[in-house]
């Protein structure tokens, strides 16, 4: 049962000159104080509307709430039924909560969750009053530190002329907005006293893709000994196509309609419907799972999908809108599917974090094959406390989008100093523990340092590298690009002999600026940048190791002030409110011709 909800929320100290002068010191009052006991408004007179799911920085015309740096707390009230007293069990769910997150229901303490982009929930059957109101209180902070992921630090400057005392700054080791507040939508959602908690699925095709193998595994909870479940699967019509019982089994078939990633197939996307139905005594519970049926393997040159190797063109993206910030938008998501349809897309990266799961469905249902990563973006040292943060990410991450078959491959990471020795012994561990909850996808770890320094790419079964050549190197010197595109990805392969991708490149572009010759900033700039990587790449695929192109960026972005950035990181195809810029045309006319030399011909939008 969904419950989307507008939270009250209240930031500690209201406006003061500077957003960054308030100490981090005193910001224990809430919880001091308890006002998960009482109402917010009576504790503090600066209380104010804030929609659920948003981001709270651009809601209000305050600098100070833009900026702000620590605890903030939501407050709602909703009311409960009578008839959910009893027979059922009741969950709160938090979809995400940028970054550390308490929940209390009605004054008792239910959970606490650190991390900005995965998903929370906690048993609430007896902490709720049936039959009348309840309150949830939600303390909320989004402070990096050294240990967070990502990283990030408050630093103090002690320059006492310049800066007035206790002022401080967040740094961190990213350029997008550290956006805050309940990102995803918060639901209430019952169960039956024993119920069908977890599934796992993985799917397999024999070598002439004529049989299809489920192989299944189910978690009850508070389930007793004779509890049955039996398991249907039912095609997109509703069909049952085959059935099985027990918790962990295998369901095989002729014929499977695979999942097939856009532009290899005509009808990409396909997904059963596996029907779990758990009976125990007089409870009954059922879960329905959407499932791709596809195999998925790689080796030292490519990934392949259903046994077809797979060329990836697409993008890097972020979560990332006017107004709502990171706050999930419905509207924008079917829109942004509808561009990547319009452009040819077949893939993109959740740069620089997992995006909402109701994204991750439209990848699902569209074919759209998706380079999962978590926020280990920019990590600069690598002691054990980080490491096991990076883990529980990781595993959280994993038990969210296992069953999904757009995920393809998991990125640990985003450009970390790569180059020092601890590097080596941690990213080992976070392959490790990776393959060892997930044996079936690919691992990498997108990389920025050169890989004659790097540590980290000999655990890697992908090499993803950025590179900005003729933008933030040799600036303007669009000549030199293919020269060095090729030198550095012959090099990556040729020392660790794995599959090779660029997973950025790009330039910015202010919409609606031109000149010729190009000059940057430009959109002539931009798209005369993307021609030449276009020369150098199709070079390196007929290579033969050379495995996906993605763009920086999908759209542009929102990030912190610089004074080199104008407004927003600039280096969409779109702009920030999705209109095309020159180099999405020029993007969708690349698309359109790579399907036609690597693709699946009658599934190109030309022959559509
Ligand atoms: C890359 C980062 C990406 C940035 C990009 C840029 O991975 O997050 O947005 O640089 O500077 O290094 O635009």
């Amino acid at each position: 049962m969904g419950n989307q909800c507008l939270f009250w929320y209240r930031v500690k100290r209201k406006n003061t000159n500077c957003a960054h002068n308030i100490s981090v010191f005193d910001q224990g009052i809430g919880f001091k104080n308890q006002w998960y006991c009482k109402e917010l408004k009576k504790v503090s007179k600066y209380v104010i509307p804030m929609p659920v799911p948003s981001s709270y920085n651009d809601i209000t015309q305050n600098a100070t709430i833009r900026d702000y740096v620590g605890w903030v707390w939501y407050e709602r009230t909703f009311f409960v039924p009578a008839r959910w007293r009893g027979e059922q069990r009741v969950f709160l769910r938090f979809g995400s909560a940028n970054y550390e997150t308490v929940v209390w229901i009605n004054g008792v303490k239910v959970t606490n969750h650190s991390g900005g982009y995965l998903p929370f929930v906690a048993e609430v059957t007896k902490q709720l009053s049936y039959g009348s109101e309840n309150k949830v209180t939600v303390a909320l902070n989004n402070t990096l530190t050294p240990l967070t992921i990502p990283q990030g630090r408050i630093v103090f400057p002690n320059n006492t002329d310049r800066y007035p005392p206790g002022y401080f700054i967040q740094e961190y080791n990213f350029d997008f907005t550290n956006y805050a507040g309940i990102h995803r939508p918060v639901y209430l959602y019952t169960t039956p006293r024993s119920y069908i908690d977890d599934v796992t699925v993985t799917t397999e095709t024999s070598e002439d893709n004529y049989f299809g193998t489920i192989r299944y595994s189910i978690l009850c909870q508070g389930c007793s000994k004779d509890a049955m479940l039996y398991t249907d699967l039912l095609d997109e019509d509703g069909a049952n196509v085959a059935s099985n019982f027990g918790p962990k089994n295998k369901i095989s078939f002729k014929r499977p309609k695979l999942w097939w990633p856009n532009l290899m197939h005509e009808r990409p996307g396909y997904l059963y419907t596996l029907k779990i139905h758990l009976k125990d005594g007089d409870v009954e519970d059922f879960y329905r799972l959407k499932i791709g049926v596809r195999s998925l393997s790689w080796n030292s040159s490519g990934i392949f999908i259903n046994h077809q190797k797979v060329y990836f063109q697409g993008f890097g993206k972020h979560e990332d809108f006017l107004i709502k910030g990171r706050g999930v938008d419905y509207s924008l998501i079917v829109k942004d599917f509808n561009l990547i349809n319009w452009l040819g897309a077949n893939s993109f990266r959740t740069s620089h974090y997992p995006y909402a799961e109701e994204i991750m469905d439209f990848a699902d249902k569209n074919g759209i094959m998706v380079i999962d990563e978590i926020p280990g973006v920019g990590l600069d040292h690598f002691g054990a406390d980080l490491l096991k943060n990076h883990l529980e990410a990781m595993k959280e991450l994993i038990h969210r989008d296992k069953n999904r078959p757009s995920v393809v491959m998991w990125s640990i990471g985003n450009e970390p100093q790569s180059q020092k020795p601890e590097a080596a012994p941690y990213y080992s561990q976070v392959v490790n523990f990776t393959k060892l909850l997930d044996p079936t996808r690919p691992v990498t770890l997108v990389l920025s340092r050169g890989y004659f320094e790097d540590k980290a790419a000999p655990f890697l079964d992908v090499i993803c590298f950025n590179r900005y050549y003729s933008w933030y190197s040799d600036t303007g010197h669009l000549e030199l690009i293919q020269q060095q595109l090729l030198n550095e990805a012959r090099n990556w392969h040729n020392k660790f002999r794995k599959p090779v991708m660029m997973t950025e490149y790009g330039a910015g572009s202010i919409a609606g600026f031109h000149s010729d010759p190009p000059v940057v900033w430009t959109e002539d700039y931009q798209t005369a940048l993307m021609k030449e990587y276009f020369k150098g790449f199709d070079i390196l695929r007929k290579e033969g190791f050379f495995i996906g192109e993605m763009i920086w960026n999908f759209a542009d972005f929102g990030t912190p002030q610089e004074s080199f950035r104008p407004t927003a990181c600039m280096k969409g195809l779109f702009t920030r409110d999705r209109k095309p810029k020159m180099a999405a045309y020029t993007m969708r006319k690349r698309y359109a011709e790579l399907c036609e030399m690597t693709g699946c011909e009658s599934a190109c939008p030309s022959n559509l």
